[in-house]
Formats: structure tokens, sequence, C-alpha cells
């Protein structure tokens, strides 16, 4: 559908009670203080073990689509490792291989950890991909914006009693992270940093001591703020990496360049409504809102 023809929609189903909508459900105290000190959160058991078993069962019946991640800038005395496997396109698989992941789209609990950091009317950013490896796998070495400069992408704000962020990332483990396996690695609190980030701390050469390399259980959700200082650790482990990678960014917002055109691809019409709200490009007026029940579209003419 074109943005142009669903602005022209719903307009008529606009009430009093979508425009003065309450904000949605929200983060617990206790997540709220650690993603505001942090600069992200771990979210354990995100996932049942029948979603995660669901999407490690697409992944393997889908192997041969395995690539390699072309983002190689790895730390110099690293170079030489094998690269990291990366799986994209999964919301475009035949069925059912891409279900368990169009079902992740506007999953029910994601949706009070996007409302509360990017408020009401958040998107998908980039596509979803998965990043993968054995032992030997490359790492990447440490970026993100941190609050040295205003980058309107990736951002963390927090004012009048609410937390806003530019794109973040969510980040769902689909096989266990134990200490020291490798994989994502985030310096805590570094969203907040007002200095540029020394190149032998980003390369994870000195000070080893402040990158975390967050352990995981299969299921388990990462979700980090872009602007947080993050990166890979190489993989260790003797099993696989399996780490899948769904951004998002609020409705105003569109990180990924290019020129993009606003008809959306058939498949998309096959999905729910609040499923296709989250592809919807960025705009404000009549974006339709996704409810608690992650189900129910409002379309207020603004949020
Ligand atoms: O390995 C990770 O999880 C971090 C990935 C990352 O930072 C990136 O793809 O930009």
């Amino acid at each position: 559908m074109s943005m142009k023809s669903l602005l022209g929609k719903n307009i008529g189903a606009f009430s009093i009670k979508n425009y003065l909508f309450t904000g949605g459900s929200s983060l617990n105290d206790t997540e709220k203080f650690l993603f505001d000190l942090q600069g992200f959160l771990k979210v354990p058991s995100f996932l049942s073990a029948t979603e995660v078993n669901a999407l490690n069962d697409a992944f393997d019946a889908n192997a041969d689509k395995r690539g390699e991640d072309g983002n190689r800038n790895a730390p110099k005395k690293m170079e030489g490792r094998q690269p990291r496997g990366m799986f994209t396109g999964m919301l475009e698989w035949e069925k059912p291989h891409c279900l368990p992941f169009r079902n992740l789209l506007a999953h029910k609990k994601i949706i009070s950890y996007l409302n509360t950091l990017h408020g009401r009317g958040w998107r998908m950013d980039h596509a979803p991909f998965m990043l993968t490896g054995g032992k030997g796998s490359e790492g990447l070495i440490m970026h993100g914006s941190t609050s040295r400069v205003f980058d309107g992408s990736q951002y963390y704000n927090y004012a009048n009693g609410q937390m806003r962020c530019g794109m973040i990332v969510c980040q769902f483990q689909l096989a266990d992270v134990n200490e020291g396996d490798g994989g994502l690695a985030v310096i805590p609190g570094s969203h907040k940093a007002n200095f540029s980030c020394p190149r032998e701390i980003a390369a994870w050469e000195d000070y080893k001591e402040v990158i975390y390399n967050i352990p995981c259980k299969a299921g388990d959700m990462v979700i980090f703020n872009e602007c947080t200082m993050h990166g890979t650790l190489p993989w260790t482990a003797e099993h696989e990496r399996r780490s899948l990678l769904y951004r998002y960014s609020p409705m105003y917002l569109h990180f990924a360049g290019g020129t993009y055109t606003s008809v959306q691809p058939e498949w998309v019409s096959e999905l729910t409504a609040a499923q296709q709200a989250v592809l919807e490009p960025p705009y404000i007026y009549n974006r339709p809102l996704i409810e608690d029940d992650g189900e129910t579209v409002i379309r207020p003419r603004r949020g």
C-alpha cells in the first residue's frame, strides 16, 4: 500500500479516545533504571522454547542461504579470522519458514519496550538478520555514537520523565552465550559518554574490564541503544553463535540509506495490521499505532 493511499485511509475511525491515547504499556521501574543506567537491558526468557525452536528450525531448513557479514571492521590483530556468517531476507522465506520471523515484528512482549524507548509509532529500521559463526569467527570493533555529539539517528535523551532513543537494536539469542563465548559486547553507560572512545578501548586491547560480553540463555533478548558502544568479540565456543537482530526506530526516522519507495511488496499484505504497521515508512499523521494486545491498530491524526 502506498503512503499516499494510507494517508487517505481510516480518518473516519479517528476518535477522541484515539487522540487522547494514554501512551500504551511501559517498562517496569527496574527495567527503566537499568536501561537508563547502562544503555542496554537484558530481558531473560523473552522468547518461549517453542518460539526459539521454530526460529532455529527455520534457519536449519535454510542453511544454504547463509552468507557472510560484509562488515569486517575487526581490530588489526584479529585480522585473518573467518568472517561472521549472516542470514538475511527471512521475512520473505517460503512458508512456513518466514512465519516465526514475521511473528516477531510486532511481538506482544516487545510493545512495552518500544513504547517506552521510542514513544508510540515505532517502526522497523533495516531488515532483520542473523549473525552466526563457529569457533574462531572474527569480531567487530566497538562502535556507537555516544553522547559526544547530537546524532539525530542514534541518541539517548531523558526529559520530562521519558526516555527517548534513536535507533535501537533487539538481539534475540537463539543459542546460549556463556561467559567468555564472545559475540555481542557493550560498554555499559557509554550512551551518555561525552568523549570519543579511544581506539585502544574500541579495539578491546586495553581496559578489557570496561567491555561486557553479555551472557545469555537461548530465548533471552538484549535491547540496546545504537548510540551505546557495542561490537562483537571473536566467537570462542564449540557451539555455533545464533543471534537474531531486529532494529527499530521512532516513527519519524529512517536510518538505512538509499532511495526507498513506499510501495510495499506483495507478501506484506499477508501480515496482520499490527505487523504491517511496523513496516510503514517514516511519517506522523494518521500513523498506525499498535495497542498493547499486539493486534489492535489505531490511527490518531497525531500521536
Ligand atoms: O555481534 C553483535 O551482536 C554486534 C553487531 C553489530 O554491532 C553490528 O552489526 O553493527
